[in-house]
């Protein structure tokens, strides 16, 4: 695939289009029925993005970044990993959050502002997110490294935007991962803005994907409104970082439908005309299409599936909103394995400042 696909051509992988019409001959090993499984991960992530954003709206949630449009990439992406291999979230991956396993109710505590909510399960293996823009690809690629050099089976993916590639630490990142051959998935989601940036004026690179060729290894333009080129190209690109053969770079040419964060107002930036035209590539609606073209969704399946979703949602938010505060110590706790000399005389002199304040 990756070979077919030259992005120093301009050419892009796209199994299913707009009008949900699949491209046999690319079609990635699933089935309608699996394809069907994951229509309703993505309207499912499209309605917890949706929650998530009225709950802010009405002072129930901190800011909140939307994945409204990008859901495609993600949920394709995620689908596409073993269960032991690592990923490395930016803000954005609410989609990859759900997907890994990331329980609804910690994604949601998370965005109320409770860091018990970064936290995730043991058996979860996704780094807790980077607000630092483009500083945790050098996480991912050390972690796939290391994984290389214990012979570990599995390998690490990173997500981060377009605006991310202009940091130093993204090249630092892509030169030691081709360097050392590390099996790490690099997959950008090209949403067109980095907040009001666009773009163009991110890399004077016709394709981001082409970066991966200065530092030795592959990339791939897909269009990340498909979630089945999503799936087929990380699942490519794992397959070959497992077999001993590297990095790839995935760039997903997406956009996103809402604002930068809830603190934003794209209006201020970008052109209705541009955001219909992009609601014309809707990823949820095209996989609703080619589904409903095969007699495998109706709408009262629909129906159904949303008031199940909606209640399964409503729960998750209502446990993040009744837990218990968290405990003094857990500011102390997370930062090493062990608490080091120094913040536990720090934590016991704040025990003593608290019960000092309460008497
Ligand atoms: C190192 C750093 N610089 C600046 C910011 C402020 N900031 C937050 S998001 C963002 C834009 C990120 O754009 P992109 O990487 O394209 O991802 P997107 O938000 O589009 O998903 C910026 C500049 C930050 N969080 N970290």
């Amino acid at each position: 695939m990756m070979e077919r696909f030259d992005p120093l051509k301009g050419e892009m992988l796209r199994v299913l289009d707009a009008e949900g019409r699949l491209e046999e001959s690319l079609r990635p090993d699933l089935s309608d029925e699996r394809i069907r499984e994951l229509f309703q991960e993505i309207l499912f992530v499209r309605m917890l993005d949706q929650k998530a954003l009225s709950l802010q709206r009405q002072g129930r949630m901190g800011t909140y970044a939307p994945v409204q449009g990008q859901e495609a990439g993600q949920v394709g992406s995620a689908s596409a990993l073993g269960k032991g291999d690592f990923v490395f979230p930016s803000f954005r991956e609410t989609g990859v959050l759900y997907m890994r396993g990331v329980p609804l109710r910690e994604i949601i505590l998370y965005w109320m502002g409770d860091e018990r909510g970064a936290k995730g399960p043991d058996d979860v293996f996704v780094f807790p997110i980077s607000v630092p823009v483009g500083t945790h690809p050098l996480h991912a690629v050390g972690a796939a490294w290391a994984a290389k050099l214990r012979q570990e089976n599995i390998c690490t993916i990173v997500y981060f935007g377009d605006g991310a590639t202009s940091e130093g630490d993204f090249h630092e990142a892509m030169n030691f991962a081709g360097v050392f051959q590390a099996p790490v998935i690099f997959f950008c989601q090209n949403n067109q803005y980095a907040i009001s940036v666009p773009r163009k004026k991110q890399t004077a690179s016709k394709t981001i994907a082409q970066k991966a060729i200065a530092y030795g290894f592959g990339g791939i333009q897909i269009d990340g409104n498909d979630l089945l080129a999503a799936y087929a190209a990380t699942g490519e690109a794992r397959e070959k970082a497992l077999a001993g053969g590297g990095p790839t770079l995935i760039e997903a040419v997406t956009y996103r439908f809402g604002p930068h964060t809830t603190a934003d107002d794209p209006t201020k930036y970008r052109k209705e005309e541009e955001i219909e035209e992009w609601k014309s590539r809707d990823p949820v609606i095209r996989l609703q299409k080619y589904l409903a073209g095969k007699g495998l969704w109706e709408p009262k399946r629909e129906e159904v599936f949303r008031e199940e979703a909606e209640e399964k949602i409503n729960r998750a938010v209502q446990e993040a909103e009744t837990i218990a505060p968290p405990v003094v110590e857990d500011i102390f706790r997370y930062t090493y394995s062990q608490m080091t000399p120094v913040l536990k005389e720090q934590l016991s002199d704040y025990r003593a400042f608290l019960s000092e304040k309460e008497s």
